[in-house]
């Protein structure tokens, strides 16, 4: 199968990197788009060729889809790799890329649609057989409903949008008199993040893991995954550290899940890669909770302990190859932990943007360190504050454990503050250490800060 001779990559930082370097690797030339404040950075010096396609704001450059298509037609890129966030997930975009014959890296405008409508993925995947928690099989239309599905599932319940992500339009309700007042927050929430108020309930499962496998599929069908991550550490909705395998997991574990996450898939008819979430209980117990329909931030620690270049397989699948391995042919070996840090105040979580007046960031064996930061370089306050992503490998846990102290303690950056500090204390954290932490890690964590 013949690869592309050129792909636009229409993302900024860290993630245009990390793709530009697959596209060198597979052959392909490259072509990244940049907005003014960008001009000086490490995507643009790599790539083959840079376009300017606007000011500093996102909705006048990296959300601006005419500019981004026109950059693609000008360099002659085929196809787009659209990274994460931005025009990853935006259905319009695919169809305009279609539309101009350019091939989007990643999945089809439908399942993106589906993955993005989260109350209608629920009820296909409890049609399908994919275990779901329990709750309402389609969207609420009114308080009385609501009240109606949490005193069939029994309280406590979780509200969430059917547009949502990354918690919004999301209430957890404890009791039978908060619901009312709940739901309608929660609509009201959903309606201004989203311009949609529709919302879905769940048992709410107050001691869980985040627990997500990574997918990939081609375009007849087949479709293998490439183990679990645990995602559980997450503060706002906002993933800090993931690591993989889950630190309990067994082949059984792995084979369950990852049937689980097939099944979805297959349901849906997904293409290239993705992520099934799932909610795992404290009695061992899997439930489906989201598919996410693009490359992810954390893609990496599946790659470490699989040797699997996941945006490889993504440039090769959106190509139209098949995928080359079988389930069988996928090895599991070592243990992968990513930190990622942020240009914040590791105390306050606000952002501190400026010039990194010195960066050298960490190497040596089972490190890798993700980033498009250098001396010099001024992190914009118009985007994401993420400025690079420490991962390590280890044979175990435990020296993946230490191998991350290493790297965080050798890793320099000046003249802004960073969350590396943070991450230090984490380290040490005894629940973090033994890996009995859950999605309340963070909670406990600021008020105990319980040291080993
Ligand atoms: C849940 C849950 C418990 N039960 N769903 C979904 C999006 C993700 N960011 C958090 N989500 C959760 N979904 C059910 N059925 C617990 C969470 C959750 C959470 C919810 C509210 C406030 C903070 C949270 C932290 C981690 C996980």
């Amino acid at each position: 199968m013949k690869l592309f001779k050129k792909i636009l990559i229409a993302n900024r930082g860290e993630i245009a990197i990390r793709i530009i370097r697959a596209c060198h690797e597979l052959g392909i030339e490259t072509a990244v788009v940049y907005s003014d404040i960008d001009r000086d950075t490490l995507p643009v010096r790599i790539a083959h060729e840079a376009v300017c396609i606007g000011p500093a704001p996102s909705a006048e450059s990296y959300l601006n889809i005419p500019a981004i298509i026109s950059a693609a037609e000008i360099t002659d890129a085929e196809a787009i790799h659209p990274g994460y966030g931005f025009l990853a997930e935006n259905p319009q975009f695919v169809e305009a890329c279609t539309a101009s014959n350019i091939t989007f890296i990643g999945p089809t405008a439908d399942n993106i649609r589906l993955g993005g409508d989260k109350a209608k993925a629920r009820r296909i995947m409890m049609k399908k057989g994919v275990p779901v928690v329990p709750g309402s099989d389609k969207p609420i239309s009114d308080e009385a409903e609501a009240m109606e599905t949490a005193k069939r599932i029994g309280f406590p319940v979780i509200v969430k949008a059917s547009a949502g992500g990354g918690g919004k339009g999301m209430r957890i309700v404890p009791e039978e008199q908060y619901l009312g007042k709940m739901y309608h927050m929660a609509q009201k929430e959903a309606f201004a993040a989203f311009g949609n108020g529709e919302l879905y309930m769940e048992k709410y499962i107050s001691d869980m893991r985040h627990i997500e496998i990574q997918i990939l599929a081609d375009k007849k069908g087949n479709i293998i995954h490439l183990g679990e991550r645990d995602c559980s550490i997450q503060r706002r909705h906002q993933k800090l550290v993931e690591e993989a395998p889950f630190v309990l997991s067994t082949p059984k574990f792995r084979k369950k899940v990852g049937d689980a996450a097939i099944k979805a898939a297959r349901a849906m008819k997904y293409r290239n890669a993705g992520t099934v979430e799932f909610i795992l209980d404290s009695n061992g117990d899997i439930y489906f909770m989201e598919i996410n329909t693009r490359i992810q931030v954390e893609h990496p620690v599946t790659e470490m302990i699989t040797d699997i270049d996941i945006i490889k397989e993504q440039i090769k699948l959106a190509a139209g190859s098949m995928l080359s391995l079988k389930q069988s042919d996928v090895k599991f070996s070592g243990h992968s932990i990513e930190c990622r840090i942020n240009a914040e105040d590791p105390e306050s979580f606000i952002p501190s943007p400026g010039t990194v007046s010195l960066f050298i960031p960490p190497g040596g064996h089972g490190v890798r360190t993700d980033t498009a930061a250098f001396s010099g370089w001024k992190v914009p306050a118009y985007y994401d504050s993420l400025i690079a992503k420490v991962i390590v490998h280890g044979r175990d846990r435990e020296e993946a454990i230490m191998r991350m102290k290493r790297a965080l303690s050798e890793f320099v950056i000046e003249g802004i503050k960073t969350t590396i500090p943070f991450y230090l204390k984490i380290l040490k954290d005894r629940d973090f250490i033994s890996g009995t932490y859950n999605t309340h890690f963070l909670d406990n964590f600021k008020k105990a800060s319980a040291s080993a």
